[in-house]
């Protein structure tokens, strides 16, 4: 298993949309995997392959409810067969817009119909956080983040600040690598 880097917005993959897999096989099983690692150590309650640049639909999930842990589920081809009239609001976090929260609708429950790891086709009726999770992670292999979801000014106000936040990091970043340079390969 390997820990992959997680795409911040506003990167151009994050607004794509991902490719159905043909079938389940060892490099989805693989991928899968290593989602999971990465979902574990971020740490996360679920993970689309596009915030690994993955653009393929393929989804993990793992939640706690009431202190028992749904344990690790691996979802290719995820699609919502089943929704409720009733809506539920809740805040939203994402591991793609890191630090910037925001209260989200969506139906309460739904139903995913999925490809599980050994390719057989599953149903599972979500409620709660699970069912909030799933339709978020769902949202990702389309190129939707919440922050599509929330109103023109707040997604702006917080675009705005992760542009900043980039351009900080790539500015201190850089600064370290001229005061670790040796003063031969120093650009002036
Ligand atoms: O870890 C996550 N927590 C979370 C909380 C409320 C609603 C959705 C989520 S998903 C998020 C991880 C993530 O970005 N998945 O795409
Ligand atoms: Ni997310």
């Amino acid at each position: 298993m390997a820990k992959l880097p997680i795409l911040t917005a506003p990167d151009p993959r994050l607004k794509r949309k991902s490719a159905p897999v043909e079938r389940v096989d060892d490099e989805v099983r693989w991928l899968m995997d290593d989602m999971l690692e990465t979902m574990y150590a971020a740490p996360g309650i679920g993970l689309a392959a596009p915030q690994v640049g993955v653009l393929k639909r393929v989804i993990v999930l793992d939640i706690e409810r009431e202190g028992t842990s749904t344990g690790p589920i691996r979802m290719a081809n995820p699609e919502i067969v089943d929704v409720s009239d009733e809506d539920a609001t809740s805040e939203e976090g994402c591991l793609s817009v890191p630090e910037h929260y925001s209260d989200v609708e969506r139906p309460a429950r739904v139903t995913v119909r999925y490809l599980d790891r050994d390719g057989e086709s599953r149903d599972l009726a979500c409620e709660g956080l699970l069912a909030k999770c799933v339709q978020h992670e769902i949202d990702h292999l389309d190129g939707v983040l919440f922050i599509d979801r929330i109103s023109a000014l707040k997604r702006n106000i917080i675009l705005r600040k992760l542009v900043k936040a980039r351009k900080e990091k790539e500015r201190e970043a850089a600064e370290d690598d001229a005061a670790a340079a040796p003063r031969s390969r120093r650009k002036v």
